[in-house]
């Protein structure tokens, strides 16, 4: 069970998850290695005892092992066997939330540097992401600024999907009618395997990408050639863009006014919200009136248990 769980979480044969590069997965990885300890300390007994009560207890002609058929009750081992769990179970729910408050995706990372937004938007089957403040988008790749708070707002334009860099963070859900919000960083330079952790139909298996994070200036020039070297992404190119089908990598100069926003409101139906029925709060339309405020409302902590 834990080669196999080690085995899952190492995705494409590195181990990455057990090779953070950012603040939020190493935090991760080492919840990691506690929840595996704290299985170790139930299993290896376990299978050392399954072992050994096999081979003492075997039906074989000359053995010595008490056989009592009418034994029913030991306080001692019903106090052994009901306080190790109860203690271990005591510990693993201390640190699940205690981690669990430190990594909300939506707390802010704590940094000297101003964080930089990009807005996610999973499509059929490709990735949309915009730099609102730097005008400019891509889709299947990512560039990012080293040593940098990233403030990714995600949504989906498409079945729902789950955005995810192995050794930046955790996966966190992209879910049409609604923004989630989740902050990472890159702690050094590096090229990130980053992928569509959640099925998505038949090109679900194209939709990785790689994020690169780079010094600011390397950065700021690969902003500077996006805007140099590419044409626009205009209301029509979206559409089109949104159609099913997979994608090479692509950039652009320039993003529709709104876009994003006009996405995550794009399936509210009469003033509902898709979400409501299950802790969202209902969008109110005064209230976001720019990309930036989409994200703000319509989220629940709730949903990351979709
Ligand atoms: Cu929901």
């Amino acid at each position: 069970m834990l080669l196999l769980t080690a085995a899952l979480l190492t995705g494409c044969g590195d181990a990455m998850v057990f090779d953070p590069k950012g603040p939020i997965a190493a935090q991760q990885k080492d919840l990691i290695y506690i929840s595996m300890l704290l299985c170790v300390v139930i299993l290896v007994p376990v299978l050392a005892l399954t072992a050994y009560i096999v081979v003492r207890y075997r039906d074989r002609k000359d053995s010595d092992a008490p056989y009592e058929p009418t034994w029913s009750h030991n306080t001692k081992l019903e106090i052994v066997w009901w306080a190790i769990p109860i203690i271990i179970i005591a510990i693993l729910a201390v640190v699940t939330v205690r981690y669990t408050h430190a990594l909300e995706p939506s707390k802010p990372i704590v940094s000297e540097k101003e964080e930089l937004v990009i807005q996610v938007t999973s499509l059929d089957w490709k990735w949309l992401f915009q730099y609102p403040e730097q005008d400019i988008a891509t889709v299947n790749y990512l560039y990012i600024p080293e040593d940098v708070p990233v403030r990714f707002e995600l949504t989906s334009d498409a079945p729902m999907n789950s955005f995810w860099i192995p050794q930046l963070g955790g996966q966190i859900y992209t879910m049409s009618g609604m923004a989630m919000t989740l902050y990472l960083q890159a702690d050094e330079p590096g090229v990130y395997y980053g992928s569509g952790a959640n099925f998505s139909g038949e090109h679900f298996a194209d939709m990785t990408f790689f994020a690169t994070a780079v010094p600011q200036d390397e950065f700021d020039a690969w902003v500077e050639q996006v805007k140099s070297t590419s044409e626009p992404l205009t209301v029509e190119g979206y559409d089109e863009l949104r159609q099913p089908g997979t994608s090479h990598v692509q950039q652009f100069a320039g993003i529709p006014e709104g876009l994003f926003y006009d996405i995550v409101t794009r399936y509210v139906v009469d003033g509902q919200n898709p979400h409501a029925g299950h802790g969202a709060s209902a969008p109110e339309a005064e209230e976001a009136s720019d990309s930036a405020d989409a994200a703000e409302h319509g989220h629940d902590e709730s949903h990351a248990a979709h």
